[in-house]
């Protein structure tokens, strides 16, 4: 039985991973693949405990996905959420679905009678069948809040607002100086996390957002460690194409932190595993290619293939790709 490893935040994770499903099916199939996912863009709304990337990875592979947008349910209705708009409450920009809240409904029923998040996660995918073990990053809240760097509607500059409400009610147009992740300190990583990253064969960065998604899974304590200990190859794939993020607005992020917004950027970021970082491979582009070289003087094993995720074929190749780039090792 060989162990796959994901480190994934929302769409781009979810996308990533089926594909992955797909391809080990036929090359690999006594393959068990372990799901360590981001918890930063969870927040508390209107009572309930709504975790985001782990919904749009247990639906995406549950098969419960709105393909289209990447995240909540198809041929979804809002009338509980015009409801309590008619109140005056929650976030009337936050579109929060009556099928996807009978999820978030669920999901505080059992934290409030005092399982933990990944006990409750476990109970969700009891349902939705997802073919990978789902982890939370962690069981204690940490949750990616933004420093404004200009005032908007009610907030004014130096306001920390939380990352969903920069990223879906202002599009992550808004001027930020930094993030912070709230409750790291006191964070631990879930049961199994750790284990699940040291006795991989592989490690898999799929192309999530490397900093507000990979990075966060990135800070929890010991994480870090544990990628540049592990025995298995960890390999990443770009989430830049020619300069551009890949999906939603990672470029935002990633010069908020002073990263250039490009495969190389990224990939020197992350940093090969022979001088402190942890990569052993990164995949990028056939657009990128003139990366390669400093890529190689890094120390980062590399290749440039399609990696346009347009659909499960391309997805799956993808997928075979990067495995297939540090197989070799
Ligand atoms: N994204 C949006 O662009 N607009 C929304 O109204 C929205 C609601 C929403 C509700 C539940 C949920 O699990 C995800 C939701 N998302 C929405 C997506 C979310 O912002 C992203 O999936 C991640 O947080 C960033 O990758």
């Amino acid at each position: 039985m060989r162990n796959v490893t994901v480190l994934a935040g929302g769409v781009g994770g979810a996308r990533f991973t089926r594909g992955l499903l797909a391809h080990l099916a036929v090359a690999a199939p006594d393959t068990a693949v372990t799901v360590i996912v981001n918890t930063g863009d969870d927040l508390w709304l209107d009572g309930l405990r709504i975790c985001p990337d782990l919904d749009t990875i247990m639906y995406t592979l549950g098969g419960g996905i709105n393909e289209e947008q990447g995240w909540g349910r198809p041929a979804e209705t809002r009338r509980t959420s015009a409801e309590i708009a008619a109140y005056g409450r929650g976030w009337s920009w936050f579109t929060l679905g009556d099928l996807d809240l009978a999820t978030h409904i669920v999901r505080t029923d059992l934290l409030r009678n005092g399982s933990t998040l990944s006990e409750a996660t476990e109970f969700l995918c009891r349902r939705w069948q997802p073919g990978v073990r789902l982890l939370p990053m962690s069981d204690q809240p940490v949750e990616t809040h933004v420093c404004l760097a200009e005032n908007i509607d009610e907030h004014a500059s130096g306001d920390y607002i939380h990352f969903e409400e920069w990223w879906v009610r202002y599009r992550a147009r808004v001027a930020v100086s930094g993030f912070i992740q709230r409750g790291l300190t006191d964070a631990v990583a879930a049961p199994g996390v750790l284990k699940a990253i040291n006795t991989a064969d592989f490690v898999v960065l799929p192309p999530s957002n490397p900093v507000v998604s990979v990075g966060t899974i990135l800070a929890v304590p010991g994480v870090r460690d544990a990628l540049r200990s592990t025995a298995a190859q960890v390999v990443g794939v770009s989430p830049i194409i020619g300069g551009v993020a890949v999906r939603g607005m990672a470029d935002a992020c990633l010069s908020t932190i002073g990263v250039e917004t490009t495969a190389v950027g990224v990939g020197l970021h992350y940093g090969s595993r022979h001088s402190g970082g942890i990569l052993d491979g990164w995949l990028i582009d056939e657009t990128d290619a003139t990366a390669l070289p400093a890529l190689a003087a890094a120390g980062i094993r590399s290749a440039a293939v399609p990696l346009w995720m347009t659909d499960l074929p391309t997805t799956t190749a993808l997928a075979g790709a990067a495995l297939r780039l540090v197989a070799a090792n």
